[in-house]
């Protein structure tokens, strides 16, 4: 019997180790980018709050009192604070009736008491999270209220961040033909300082024609203030195995 000879690999006849393959990497990889795509769709998901959920139709505008049911659109609750009575969920006919602001599409206002001898006391939206976490706002339409207020319109935003508090004031063109071909909404992108609320305020300021408002289309970022776990869990396994396999070819060499 022929002896066998030192000369034959040792791993001969045994499962062959076999370092990833250019395609276990594209998986891999793949599988990375998912996983911090997860993550990031958790971190940044924008919701516009339109108010097209609302129930106004052609013949009524759908009042929501500050004492009662806030109006509640993509997670987030709006409502009238501070002196205001109630929102006032309108359409375009009834824009046409009311010579309202008219987008083309459904829209909230702010009333506000009068003032005696003149004017209101001003009108405010706020709008926070059903489940009280953070979140941003980016952009909005705002209006004045309707032809009748067709004067520049003195608009404060507050947010009520974990920083403090962050304003920013806006004054509106004073343009608003109601059904006429004018744009009475104006698009404004707010200043990247509304980050991280706990609550968002849209201030009309008192003025003698003024303090009504129009709002629509408001853009906010459902910002979480911490990563979903799940996310975290898949990113760290998707870790996991691009080390694991990165060791995985140097101990087949030993
Ligand atoms: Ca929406
Ligand atoms: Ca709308
Ligand atoms: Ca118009
Ligand atoms: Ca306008």
């Amino acid at each position: 019997m022929k002896a066998p000879t030192c000369q034959s690999s040792p791993l001969k006849g045994g499962p062959e180790l076999v370092g990833p393959s250019r395609r276990d990497w594209l998986w891999i990889l793949f599988s990375f980018f998912i996983c911090c795509g997860l993550s990031i769709e958790d971190a940044f998901a924008l919701e516009i709050i339109d108010f097209e959920e609302s129930v106004a139709d052609d013949d009524h505008q759908q009042a929501y009192p500050a004492d009662g049911p806030p109006y509640v659109e993509d997670g987030f609750l709006v409502r009238a604070s501070g002196n205001t009575p109630q929102l006032l969920a309108n359409n375009p006919a009834q824009d046409n009736i009311g010579n309202g602001p008219d987008g083309g599409s459904k829209h909230m206002s702010a009333l506000a008491p009068l003032i005696p001898g003149g004017g209101f006391q001003g009108s405010s939206i706020l709008i926070e999270r059903t489940d009280a976490s953070l979140f941003s706002v980016i952009e909005l339409d705002v209006s004045e209220y309707s032809s009748v207020f067709d004067v520049p319109l003195n608009l404060q935003f507050v947010g009520v961040s974990t920083g403090g508090i962050v304003t920013q004031y806006f004054v509106t063109d004073g343009v608003n033909d109601g059904a006429g071909p004018l744009n009475d909404f104006e698009h404004l992108v707010l200043d990247p300082i509304f980050t991280q609320l706990s609550s968002f305020e849209i201030l009309g300021l008192p003025g003698a024609r003024s303090g009504l408002l129009a709002v629509d289309n408001i853009t906010v970022d459902n910002i979480r203030p911490v990563a979903e776990p799940s996310s975290y869990l898949l990113v760290g396994f998707g870790l996991a195995i691009l080390v694991a396999m990165k060791n995985f070819p140097s101990r087949r060499k030993v």
